[in-house]
């Protein structure tokens, strides 16, 4: 759309994973304006306060413009990209042929904004036999994702939470007012906030923007939502509040899991976490006697103990007031493509090969990473392939990464930007920003209507970069994966017609299976061309077109799309995005992936820790540690670390501490003050702001902190405290290993300024 000012064009914010359609004006490679998208399909205009900052990613200090390799002095070194190629091939097939592809590991494939680099990692990984990998999934999602695969039949039968349409909307351990997570969060919640037939629950120690709207906030202890969310189902069920004909009809197993709520001492749970039981006896019954009740949770419980059970727990509300495959409650949401990982074609165990710790969605525990390298075992990791991902600075333990990552024959490390993790690299690959390239998520998480949105680049690649899909095509290639294959007769069929090439590309694949995973690079090279100029790298969507078709036939075709063909071309056509599946609210049902089309209610590897609870000793107070710490709460002024200059921000400069003022008190602090933050796995400085949503007690620092920037004086220096100089490895969910970094036990110590 052109205005006086000049032409706005059509992309997404790529700061969280609503990805919100926006139109930005672009002026000597700056984004000077930036305004919300109304064509966009499930953002529809709305935006956060965020986006509008968005230049400072692609404009900042720290871009990389050039591959570097390390000098064995620690030092880069700038060289050419055939070079780099080169010698990272050789030295990845070499390790490859000593010690086998299972020692390759890859992390990252993506982040809030770009997941193409995820698809054409594949073909490279596959090339090299690479059967291990993760992702933050890892150290969020996979234990939820694990429930899911138990109730539903599989972990992809992912639940979309109805806001829109819920009388009673549920958070857990989530503050949706900064973190979003639906579309259009803030207009929602105010919408359900302002309607006396509505209401808003929250579960979470701190006042947080949401727990201020809520009618009901129930602020726990911190770490203790088993307590809560069993205290509730215990009510449901001792109140008879439950909905038997939905269990009856729709459940297997409903018994067991129904005695042990039964036992439940309510009074006693709401004890111990914190709450009044009045409180926690009205929210249950108002939950029973809702139309609808839609419920989140988040990292408050998923990255707290007891996480995998609260998961557990948390599904079990909505289920037993048989808020399921109904508007305004949960329902299955259909897929672009699947968000978790799979492997390079090689085998692989369900378990890690030294920790054996479990693979959920294809995804190791992001906290075992270091102990799969740290170990003279001989199936341990010895060469890694980061990719849009900073695993040096968001993953638990940050000096266990450093050590581990030394102890690497070779890390490569994929980024825009020379991040914490790309400094500890032997090879650093720059490549061209989500504003320079061709880019999509596959964040595709609605219900009734799911979308999808392929992005156009606004401006060319900064000289010396490649977009991800180009990388991985000149790394197979240098490998020589496509030696012995003629792409010619592809190539001409993709000419000729897509139906022809549809069946050229079925043929070769079913004469020669072991090339589907190289697919992306095949598609980018044969089908690429005939594609609009330099769009080679959406190629690969053809072949997920194709998955998604097949895989949702009606829904698609409810959306106006006859054909995978015709999806196809509305996808690489349409600039705001599509609505690519149109669902009823009974559509839920045939997505269960249960054998009798019945939800599992009963998961028994977790039955003996909700009993256990009853039992549980209170944790006894660690005069060592005095505070629960949650280090990387959402706020305005966080944004991961995609952002790494830090005049983004406007408000809260360096990443308070926040702390009740009783707390502030008994330290004899203030705002202001500077303290040191002591855990068992580090120290950090902080500074103090007094915040009365705090509870005494609970301590929380900023996500994304404590990167390295450019300063003006041509050096660099830190801005803010890094959280994970603060987290430790072991502290994990015992099932999903995933960690507990809202849950870290700390001290504050005051630094008595000289
Ligand atoms: N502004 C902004 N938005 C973001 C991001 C960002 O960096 N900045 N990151 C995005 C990403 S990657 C994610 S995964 C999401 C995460 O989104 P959220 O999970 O909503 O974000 P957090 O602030 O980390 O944690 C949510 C809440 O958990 C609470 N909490 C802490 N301990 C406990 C506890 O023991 N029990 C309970 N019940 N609650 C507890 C905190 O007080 C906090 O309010 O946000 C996304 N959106
Ligand atoms: N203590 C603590 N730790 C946390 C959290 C917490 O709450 N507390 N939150 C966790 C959560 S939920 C998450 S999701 C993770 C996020 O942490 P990570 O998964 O490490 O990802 P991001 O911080 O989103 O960083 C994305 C990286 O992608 C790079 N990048 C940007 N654009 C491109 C591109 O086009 N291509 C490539 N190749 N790279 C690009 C950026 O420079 C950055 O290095 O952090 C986790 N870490
Ligand atoms: S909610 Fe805010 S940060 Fe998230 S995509 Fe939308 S504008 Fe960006
Ligand atoms: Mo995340």
């Amino acid at each position: 759309m052109t205005t006086e000012a000049g032409t706005f064009q059509k992309t997404a914010c790529i700061l969280c994973s609503m990805n919100c359609g926006i139109e930005v004006l672009v002026e000597d490679r700056r984004l000077t304006r930036v305004r919300g998208d109304r064509q966009h399909p499930t953002s529809r205009g709305y935006l956060c306060e965020k986006a509008q900052r968005l230049d400072h990613y692609q404009n900042a200090k720290d871009r990389l413009r050039t591959p570097l390799r390390r000098r064995p002095d620690g030092s880069f070194e700038a060289i050419d990209w055939d070079t780099a190629i080169r010698e990272i091939a050789a030295k990845l097939m070499g390790i490859r042929d000593t010690h086998g592809g299972a020692s390759i590991f890859y992390y990252g494939g993506g982040g809030q904004g770009n997941h193409l680099c995820g698809t054409y990692a594949t073909a490279t990984l596959a090339t090299l036999g690479a059967v291990y990998r993760s992702n933050a999934l890892a150290q969020e999602k996979t234990g939820e994702f694990w429930v899911d695969g138990k109730l539903f039949g599989r972990p992809r039968c992912h639940t979309a939470p109805d806001f829109e349409h819920a009388e009673v909307a549920v958070f857990v351990g989530k503050n949706p007012w900064h973190s979003h997570g639906f579309p259009r969060a803030r207009h929602v919640l105010k919408e359900i906030a302002s309607d006396p037939g509505r209401c808003l629950v929250v579960i979470d120690p701190r006042r947080s923007e949401t727990a201020r709207l809520a009618q009901y906030h129930l602020a726990v202890h911190p770490g203790t939502d088993a307590f809560c969310l069993a205290a509730i189902l215990g009510t449901l069920v001792q109140e008879d509040l439950v909905d038997r004909r939905f269990l009856a009809e729709h459940t297997n197993d409903a018994e067991p899991v129904l005695e042990a709520l039964a036992e439940i001492p309510v009074a006693d749970f709401a004890k111990r976490c914190g709450v009044e039981e009045s409180l926690v006896r009205e929210v249950a019954r108002r939950i029973a006697r809702a139309k609808s009740v839609a419920i989140q949770e988040d990292l408050g419980i998923q990255q707290a103990p007891h996480s995998t059970l609260d998961s557990w727990l948390e599904k079990l509300v909505y289920l037993l007031v048989g808020s399921f495959a109904k508007e305004g409650g949960m329902n299955i949401h259909s897929r672009m493509a699947s968000l978790g990982g799979g492997s390079g074609g090689g085998k692989r165990g369900s378990t890690t090969p030294v920790t054996g710790a479990r693979i959920i969605t294809g995804l190791v525990p992001c906290n075992v990473i270091p102990d799969e390298i740290l170990t003279d075992h001989p199936q341990r990791l010895r060469a890694m392939i980061v990719e849009s991902a900073n695993p040096a600075h968001s993953l638990a333990d940050s000096k266990r990464f450093r050590e581990a990552f030394a102890a690497l024959d070779c890390l490569v490390v994929i980024d825009v930007a020379l991040t914490e993790t790309a400094r500890l690299a032997h090879y650093v690959l720059p490549t061209a920003s989500q504003f320079e390239k061709w880019e999509a998520t596959f964040f595709t998480l609605e219900f009734p209507k799911n979308a999808f949105q392929l992005r156009a680049p606004l401006l060319a690649p900064l000289p010396g970069t490649l977009p991800e899909s180009e990388i991985h095509r000149r790394l197979v290639r240098a490998m020589g994966a496509l030696d012995s294959v003629d792409l010619a007769p592809l190539a001409e069929a993709a000419r000729r017609s897509r139906g022809e090439y549809a069946m050229a590309f079925m043929g070769l694949i079913g004469t020669r299976p072991e090339l589907m995973a190289l697919a992306p690079v095949i598609l980018y090279e044969t089908l690429g061309p005939t594609l609009p100029p330099g769009a080679e790298a959406t190629a690969v969507l053809w072949g997920i077109a194709q998955s998604c078709f097949m895989a949702f036939p009606e829904s698609v075709q409810r959306a106006g799309f006859p054909g995978a063909d015709a999806l196809f071309d509305a996808i690489l056509r349409e600039r705001s995005g599509i609505t690519f599946t149109v669902d009823s609210y009974e559509e839920t049902w045939a997505r269960l992936d249960t054998p009798d089309k019945r939800i599992r209610l009963m998961i028994p590897e977790l039955m003996q820790e909700l009993v256990g609870l009853a039992t549980e000793p209170m944790p006894s107070r660690d005069e060592r540690y005095p505070f629960i710490l949650a280090a990387g709460e959402r706020r305005s002024s966080s944004a991961n670390t995609i952002f790494r200059d830090p005049a983004w921000r406007k408000v809260d400069l360096e990443g308070a501490l926040r702390m009740s003022p009783a707390d502030a008190a008994d330290l004899g602090v203030s705002t202001g003050s500077v303290v040191r933050i002591v855990t068992e796995g580090g120290s950090a400085t902080a500074t103090v702001e007094v915040n009365d949503g705090m509870r005494a007690g609970h301590v929380s620092l900023p996500n994304g902190g404590g990167l390295l920037y450019p300063d003006e004086a041509g050096g660099e220096r830190r801005h803010g405290t890094a959280p994970n100089e603060l987290t430790h490895h072991a502290q994990r969910d015992w099932l999903a290993g995933t960690p507990w970094h809202k849950h870290v036990p700390a001290r504050i110590e005051r630094i008595e300024l000289s």
